[in-house]
């Protein structure tokens, strides 16, 4: 593509699409025009782009005449019904939501980790979980240097994850509480100021949440390796941005802490923080605002031959969403992939 691509923000006015619009300003995404576009609810309205205020428009059919890049955070339903529009007009699509991220015949992709996997995309491309990519940012390297067999992960998953109500939810707690009043919840089935529960998403047959099944799909798919044996517990907790989560992994070749260190030293888009002697680790507030995949905590798995625990923590809003699709739009730009085949 020789001209400035015309790009499409869907949902723009939510937690991840804002954030998708600073991203694309922040770094300097090459563009004829940003349309920035959400539910009948907020058209009219104005979100910032840069120094600039974009006027939002309604979703329609229609709003893809001429765009190029198609960037979608506004739930699977709204993926489902939108994308095969955007595509037909001859848009590429990148979608944040589960739609599309199973489906055989979309890559689904970290571009750290997969990007040639952008090559076989036939119009959308799927943009994994949140969880998932900062795992397999980290994971990926020490499965190239000691194939990695099995992943047991418990997250820690800040209120961001859910969208703008959450975060209002538990900001409302904390005031209802500290002003000695009941607090009242809507977006989560139970208080989650001052707790943590052990539900993200919709409870399967199989006892698991749909949010750990996603983790033990996309992993797969993204490492395009089906042998990896995943197991996860994710687990919603007051914080309001950057996801945390306690890895354990065992390896088929032994890697040593101090050699893992050094691998994800270089790895790109980790940042190794893990000097214990110095309270040095990963932490939400740490991570909050910045684009690396924090990585710490690093030490040996007594209990087995070739085991690892590590701590890992990233924002959620960026490299779980924003910032990893705008990762995928400019890849497809360089590779020359920003065309419907
Ligand atoms: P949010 O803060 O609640 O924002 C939702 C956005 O979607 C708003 O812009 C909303 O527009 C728009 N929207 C809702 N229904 C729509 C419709 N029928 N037509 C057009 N726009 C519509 O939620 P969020 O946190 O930004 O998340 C949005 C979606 O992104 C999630 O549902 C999920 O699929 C995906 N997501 C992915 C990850 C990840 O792990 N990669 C993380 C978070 C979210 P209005 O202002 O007009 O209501
Ligand atoms: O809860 C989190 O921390 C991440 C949430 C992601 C999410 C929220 C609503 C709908 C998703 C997702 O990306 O998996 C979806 C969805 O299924 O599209």
């Amino acid at each position: 593509m020789k001209k400035q691509p015309v790009v499409a923000v869907v949902g723009a006015t939510g937690a991840v699409g804002r954030e998708i619009l600073d991203t694309l300003a922040r770094r300097n995404f090459p563009h004829a025009e940003i349309r920035a576009l959400a539910s009948s609810r907020s058209a009219g309205t104005s979100v910032d782009f840069g120094s600039k205020q974009l006027t939002v428009q309604e979703l329609t059919e229609d709003s893809f005449t001429g765009v190029d890049v198609a960037l979608f955070s506004a739930g699977g339903s709204t993926s489902e019904k939108f994308a095969p529009c955007a595509v037909k007009a001859g848009c590429v699509v990148v979608d944040n939501s589960s739609a599309w991220r199973m489906d055989p015949a979309v890559p689904l992709v970290v571009p750290e980790v997969n990007p040639d996997d952008l090559a076989w995309h036939k119009g959308i491309i799927a943009n994994p979980n949140c969880s998932t990519i900062q795992m397999v940012v980290a994971l990926k390297p020490l499965h190239d240097a000691g194939r990695i067999k099995r992943v047991i992960v418990s997250t820690y998953q800040a209120v961001s994850g859910t969208g703008q109500k959450a975060i209002k939810e538990l900001e409302n707690q904390v005031r209802q509480l500290f002003n000695g009043q009941e607090a009242t919840n809507e977006v989560y089935p139970h208080r989650i100021a001052f707790n943590c529960l052990p539900q993200i998403d919709v409870f399967l047959d199989n006892e698991y949440t749909k949010e750990e099944m996603k983790m033990v799909l996309e992993t797969k798919k993204i490492m395009g390796d089906d042998s990896i044996r995943v197991t996860a517990t994710t687990v919603r907790v007051p914080v309001f941005y950057g996801h945390s989560e306690s890895v354990n992994i065992e390896t088929e070749k032994k890697i040593t802490p101090k050699e893992a260190r050094a691998i994800l030293s270089q790895a790109p888009g980790v940042c190794v923080l893990d000097n214990p002697g110095e309270k040095i680790y990963p932490m939400p507030i740490v991570a909050a605002g910045e684009d690396e995949t924090f990585v710490g905590r690093i030490r040996e798995d007594e209990t087995i031959a070739n085991g690892l625990n590590m701590f890992i923590v990233a924002d959620n809003i960026r490299k779980g969403a924003a910032l990893n699709t705008v990762q995928i739009a400019e890849t497809l730009l360089e590779r020359d992939l920003l065309r419907v085949p």
